[in-house]
């Protein structure tokens, strides 16, 4: 299997070439797409889940880009429930000039309400390094960062969710802004601050050799009151808790700081499970805040064990309260870090986390080793283990977005599959509908023919060829006359009277008034069947005048390319038999009543369509109900006895039907079915019958509020198949 880096990960995910391409869209338009792009376009949502998972993917391909230069000192997340001492526990990092710029408090104005990051001064001085920590910053948090002010009022201001712009790192990447004082008191909290971090270096972190992240509790209200809210599903604001994950993916381990007494509260939990399923792979870290120093060390741990184990956690720390006057003995003595404060004989005014995991220290007055001290984390870490647990973090969450995201290409291609399927029955179903010849229970037995110009010429043709003598002196009055829609009014008007032939129209017209309506298809009657059958979702866009418009287009493009004949010796053999049962032979021996009179209103059915203001309709009559409209009773009865014209004209009427349902497909951009498991099967009440295939040339009509169709890449489905070990396939 072949080895990628990173960059040739994202060329790959980026790339639309036949070898790297995820998908091939077919609808609306033909197009190839990239697997970002697919999982961008899959919906039409800005907040669909694909997007996101789009997102998702390059970020952290952008972050395993930087893990080797980011990842050379730590960046520890410290998150925890509201007032639990994170404040108090990173200002006890810094230099005694910064702690004074830490809003700690237990105060409503005291709370930290935006992520403040703490970063070794170190960082700063290196220019490709800091840069790429401002880059990432604004991928996470979808702002630049802000410089906390050196101006402790002005810090306090920020931590508590005022946000000064001219601060911004935008404005000045290398240092603070300064804020003008007015703008302390205009400038209003906002709900947005919250996701624009701050930002602040200390030289004391280099020494401690690590970078810490203070996180906003998410159990409260933005700005906090000083009762917590209970942390329960409905009232966690989704968006600070996924802020808090993301901000995770910068780190290589976290604290979760907690008081005694909250270690099993459901909010403490929470986190747990929030920052364990963001980042599995790092060190958790649980350090307990305020402990009263009646609790001795091992009962502390004894209280934990279960905490320990269910979370994995790696470290355990605790301090102790560090007022107050009772058993002073519990406190540990002032880590080296400190000895300079103290011996000035100033009061520590920090808690002090020693280790508890390791080795319990003695109960009564415990003395913790130097490196069991908190402070000493930073040098403890392992920090090419801990680049490889964040590399691997990431490599695993990058793995999972893969492999979701193409799963979820397959089945949204399979459901667009699926809704073009149903698209195609519903367009047949709606033909069938206004077509039908029904039987009593009204289940279609059959189709009726399209009475097409051609078809009417063909009947007149037949008629004429199969005329007995008797018949020839009237088709010699006859002979001029071409039943066509162009020419038969003229002639019929030139072999009878006006008003004859008016009220042969108007009987035309009536019977098929009275008899099924849906005879006759209008481009809004077409419309209002399609509409009722097609699934909502699909052409959500089209108006109704952009319906019409297609409906029309429909029946224009049939009139014009229907070329369906019936087969002329069955259709002979049809006429031949009216001619046999014809009750005015007699009249027509004399040669007093011409042809065309009797048959002029089976040529008026051509004159419908100019009731109907001149545009195309279509009408489907059978032969039969043709004849029955024209009034030539006599031949009814060649009906009985003469099944063949029948066969011959329902495969003619089924082939017409095959090739209006795939005008209609082409014309509203659903493609016609490729193989017989797609293609529509209709059901009669002899059984269910397949949708005869057009031979009609496909003009597929494209047009981008037309519904997506999009066939995923096989070679591209086997490509991924590597990501199920992409730990092992991506170069470092
Ligand atoms: N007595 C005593 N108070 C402490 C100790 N540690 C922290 N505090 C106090 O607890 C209060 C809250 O501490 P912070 O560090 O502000 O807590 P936080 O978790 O940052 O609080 P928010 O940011 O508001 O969620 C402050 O008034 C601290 O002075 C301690 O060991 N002993
Ligand atoms: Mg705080």
């Amino acid at each position: 299997m072949a080895n990628f880096s990173v960059a040739d990960l994202r060329l790959i995910l980026t790339n639309r070439s036949e070898v790297y391409a995820a998908v091939d869209q077919i609808l609306p338009s033909p197009e190839r797409l990239d697997f970002l792009e697919s999982l961008r376009r899959a919906s039409p949502h800005s907040a669909s889940p694909t997007r996101q998972r789009a997102a998702e993917i390059e970020q952290l391909l952008l972050q395993l880009d930087s893990v080797q230069q980011l990842g050379q000192s730590p960046l520890i997340a410290v998150s925890g429930l509201l007032n639990a001492g994170k404040s108090s526990l990173i200002a006890s990092f810094l230099s005694p000039s910064n702690r004074s710029r830490v809003l700690v408090g237990t105060g409503n104005q005291q709370g930290t309400h935006r992520f403040v990051l703490w970063l070794p001064a170190s960082w700063q001085q290196q220019a490709a390094v800091w840069n790429r920590w401002l880059q990432q910053l604004q991928q996470i948090f979808g702002h630049a960062p802000e410089w906390l002010s050196r101006d402790p009022q002005i810090a306090y201001a920020q931590y508590n969710g005022q946000s000064f712009p001219e601060c911004s790192t935008v404005h000045s990447p290398l240092g603070e802004g300064t804020p003008a004082n007015e703008s302390l008191a205009s400038n209003s909290k906002d709900i947005s601050t919250f996701s624009i971090p701050l930002i602040a270096t200390d030289a004391a972190l280099d020494t401690l050799g690590v970078g810490l992240i203070e996180c906003p509790d998410i159990q409260t209200g933005i700005f906090g009151s000083a009762t917590s809210t209970p942390w329960d599903e409905s009232d966690l604001p989704e968006y600070r808790r996924r802020l808090l994950a993301q901000a995770a993916k910068l780190c290589s381990a976290f604290i979760v700081v907690t008081k005694l007494r909250d270690l099993h509260d459901r909010q403490t939990e929470r986190l747990l499970s929030t920052l364990k399923a963001s980042m599995p792979g790092l060190p958790r870290i649980l350090a307990i805040n305020l402990v009263r120093r009646r609790y001795s060390p091992s009962e502390i741990m004894a209280e934990s064990r279960v905490m320990l184990e269910r979370f994995q956690i790696d470290r355990l720390y605790a301090a102790y309260d560090f007022r107050g006057e009772l058993e002073r003995e519990r406190l540990p003595p002032t880590p080296e870090e400190f000895a300079s404060f103290a011996a000035r004989g100033e009061a520590i005014e920090h808690p002090i986390f020693f280790r508890l995991d390791r080795q319990l220290p003695d109960d009564r007055a415990p003395r913790p080793a130097a490196d069991d001290y908190l402070l000493r984390l930073g040098k403890q870490l392992n920090q090419s283990e801990m680049v490889q647990a964040w590399r691997s973090t990431l490599t695993l969450q990058l793995q999972q977005h893969l492999l979701q995201g193409r799963d979820e290409l397959q089945s949204l291609s399979t459901q667009q599959q699926r809704l073009i399927d149903e698209m195609r029955r519903n367009v047949a179903e709606a033909i069938l509908s206004m077509i039908a010849v029904r039987d009593e229970a009204g289940n279609s037995v059959d189709v009726r023919l399209q009475t097409s110009k051609q078809i009417i010429r063909q009947i007149n043709d037949s008629l004429h060829r199969t005329a007995p003598w008797w018949a020839w002196p009237s088709l010699m009055v006859d002979k001029t006359v071409a039943w066509t829609k162009e020419a038969v009014s003229s002639a019929a008007r030139s072999v009878m009277p006006v008003t004859a032939m008016q009220q042969s129209l108007k009987g035309v017209k009536d019977w098929f008034k009275h008899s099924d309506r849906s005879q006759v298809m209008t481009a809004d009657r077409l419309r209002k069947e399609l509409r009722q059958r097609l699934p909502l979702e699909s052409f959500a866009q089209w108006s109704d005048e952009k319906w019409l418009e297609i409906c029309q287009k429909i029946l224009d493009r049939f009139q014009n390319e229907n070329q369906t004949l019936l087969p002329d010796a069955a259709l002979d053999s049809w006429a031949k038999s009216i001619w046999d049962n014809m009750p005015w032979r007699k009249r027509l021996t004399t040669g007093l009543v011409p042809v065309a009179t009797i048959f002029a209103p089976l040529a008026a059915v051509l004159f419908i369509p100019f009731d109907f203001g001149g545009s195309t309709v279509l009408v489907f009559a059978s032969l039969k109900e043709l004849v029955a409209a024209a009034g030539v009773a006599g031949a009814w009865a060649a009906f009985s006895g003469n099944p063949t014209p029948a066969v011959a004209e329902q495969e003619a009427a089924w082939q017409q039907y095959g090739d209006l349902v795939a005008v209609a497909m082409d014309t509203l951009g659903i493609p016609r079915p490729d193989n017989d498991s797609k293609t529509p099967r209709l059901r009669t009440s002899s059984g269910s019958r397949k949708l005869p295939t057009s031979t009609l040339t496909i003009k597929l009509e494209r047009d981008a509020t037309q519904p997506q169709l999009w066939h995923i890449r096989s070679e591209f489905v086997r490509f991924v198949d590597q990501f199920n070990n992409l730990s092992q396939t991506l170069k470092t």
